[in-house]
């Protein structure tokens, strides 16, 4: 197959399917639900929808815990229903991208229940395993959800590693066999006719052999042991084999989840030469409002640094690579709560942060509702959270010590369930998301945001992301002009230019409440002969004695 490079002018929209919408009753989002609003989506404008995971799983990571990589998750409906959408999709010109979650499978794969079960079985080889050290798990790291990274397995009396929860236990990716059961398993979704694969935490699957201890500060239980996971020794040689074997032979999308990567290997990882993935999703941008202090320690994001950093990603990729665009997934916060203002300044920061994102070089990603605006929610019990990750965190501070409201202020400003109460359709009960009890709460807003609402107004965020993402197939500047930051140390104003031969982009975002009075100079040069295409007001300000009102996002064109 010859690739074409279509991913480059494409948007990806991301479905969190147990969110987004039940068609029968049961309170958990499901493929039919996915199939009745596929027109919606089509009315956006995005050319892809990534599927969170939908195959069969026990939900202890809701559906990042696969069972069985060839089957659908009871709830969600059947095969006939992912035909059926893959076939609707096709209806209407998009294409669907497909989680695959190969660094770990569930405890209950058939793969890991035959590991478990004698040191000579078969498939013992396809996870990893290892003998404990005077009577303590083999080495010191901690688990990204808390505790060992180790489990006791009493039928062989040693331990398996899982970077995750101990049901999610890793794949050992230096097994051949192994490999060549996931390559069988990825052409089994590609020759359904799928558009790709966003591959979960990828570049955790080559670890240093031996395992060594991570370091461990003293305050705390567990070592770091990314070091010796993360971008590991193999990494290069199994995507690459991953890639020759199986994507080479379709026209596809490919993005890896990258926690860790830096700009230098983003370049390794998605250069054209090297046939690995097309993309990768950075986490730099994402850890920049967090404290030293463990899981979810809350700092004040400074502006100065996500220039630096957006900067950094945009300038050391271009040519080189290709950058995914994100402020948004299942895991984050809501991006209008955590870098814009979602109260008095919702519509406004929303669609700010919108243009500041997509006017950049990459393949935009929007999160379900982010297009709506959705915001974080503040739940008062503990109880109604459902995420392992938050529910873990919450009760080891408790054990050391940490009072109830600090912990629950983490979570209001980090915690992942801000990003998974259920899609807002209207004003109706439970946001119009079911007709049952959710199976986690919608958040109180949804009477006041919602989609009905929005597609009632040509002002609305919907509309806004409407027109970036018009705007990216009309302009070639947006996919391949240069970026050139201005105003680095600006500590209100996001400002950026856009370049080919042929056009230019001046971008401005005020990223806060305050007023921005900008010298003449900035805009003369595209006074004459430029045009605003975006704006979030509804007038533009005459351009002598500029001002950017709060939270304003205005973009010039000129060609
Ligand atoms: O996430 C990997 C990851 O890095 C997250 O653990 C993230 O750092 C953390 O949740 C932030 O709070 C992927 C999936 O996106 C996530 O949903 C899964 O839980 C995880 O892998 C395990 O599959
Ligand atoms: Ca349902």
């Amino acid at each position: 197959t010859k690739e074409t490079n279509w991913w480059k002018k494409s948007v990806v929209y991301q479905v969190y399917p147990r969110s987004f919408y039940d068609s029968n009753g049961d309170g958990i989002g499901d493929l039919q639900g996915i199939i009745s609003k596929l027109d919606y989506l089509a009315e956006l404008g995005v050319d892809v929808i990534w599927l969170s995971p939908v195959y069969d799983s026990p939900n202890d990571d809701n559906g990042y815990d696969i069972r069985d990589y060839q089957n659908i998750m009871d709830e969600f409906g059947t095969m006939a229903d992912f035909d059926e959408l893959l076939e609707a999709a096709k209806e209407r010109n998009l294409k669907i991208i497909m989680d695959l979650v190969v660094n770990h499978t569930s405890d209950e794969h058939a793969w890991f229940v035959e590991s478990k079960s004698s040191v000579d079985n078969p498939k013992r080889d396809y996870y990893i395993w290892a003998p404990g050290k005077n009577g303590q798990p083999p080495n010191n790291w901690g688990s990204v959800f808390g505790g060992s990274a180790w489990q006791w397995n009493e039928e062989t009396q040693d331990y398996y590693l899982h970077l995750f929860s101990k049901k999610q236990p890793d794949l050992n990716w230096e097994h051949e066999e192994l490999r060549q059961s996931v390559y069988d398993m990825m052409r089994f979704w590609l020759d359904k006719g799928i558009g790709g694969f966003r591959m979960d935490v990828i570049n955790f699957i080559s670890k240093v052999p031996g395992l060594p201890d991570g370091d461990k500060k003293e305050d705390q239980a567990f070592g770091d042991g990314s070091p010796y996971f993360m971008n590991g020794p193999k990494i290069h040689d199994f995507l690459h084999e991953m890639n020759q074997e199986v994507l080479s032979h379709y026209d596809v999308l490919t993005v890896g989840e990258m926690p860790g990567a830096s700009p230098k290997e983003a370049i390794d990882y998605t250069n054209p030469e090297n046939k690995e993935v097309n993309m990768i999703f950075t986490f730099e941008h994402m850890d920049l409002d967090s404290g030293q202090n463990g899981k979810w320690d809350l700092k004040q994001l400074d502006l100065i640094d996500l220039k630096e950093n957006l900067e950094k990603w945009q300038t050391s990729l271009q040519g080189k690579g290709w950058n995914s665009l994100y402020w948004n997934n299942h895991d984050q916060p809501r991006i209008v709560s955590r870098f814009g203002d979602d109260g008095e300044y919702r519509v406004q920061s929303a669609k700010m942060l919108g243009t500041c994102l997509h006017m950049m070089q990459g393949t935009p990603y929007i999160y379900q509702g982010e297009e709506i605006g959705m915001t974080n929610v503040a739940f008062e019990t503990i109880d109604q959270y459902k995420d392992l990750e938050t529910l873990n965190m919450y009760n080891e501070k408790i054990e050391q010590g940490v009072d109830h409201n600090t912990i629950m202020q983490s979570i209001y400003t980090k915690g992942r369930d801000n990003a998974r109460t259920p899609m807002q359709w209207s004003s109706e009960k439970n946001g119009g998301f079911t007709t049952g009890t959710p199976w986690i709460e919608v958040n109180p807003k949804y009477t006041e945001i919602n989609v009905e609402n929005d597609l009632q107004s040509e002002q609305s965020i919907f509309a806004h992301y409407q027109q970036l993402i018009s705007l990216r197939k009309q302009l070639d500047v947006i996919t391949n002009g240069d970026f050139n930051l201005l105003f680095k140390d600006h500590p209100q104003l996001f400002a950026y230019e856009r370049k080919t031969e042929a056009e230019s982009l001046l971008v401005l975002c005020n990223f806060s409440k305050k007023e921005i009075l900008l010298e003449k100079d900035v805009v003369k040069n595209y006074s004459t002969n430029s045009k605003v295409i975006v704006r979030n007001y509804s007038s533009v300000e005459l351009l002598n004695d500029f001002v950017l009102r709060p939270y304003e996002a205005l973009v010039f064109y000129s060609s």
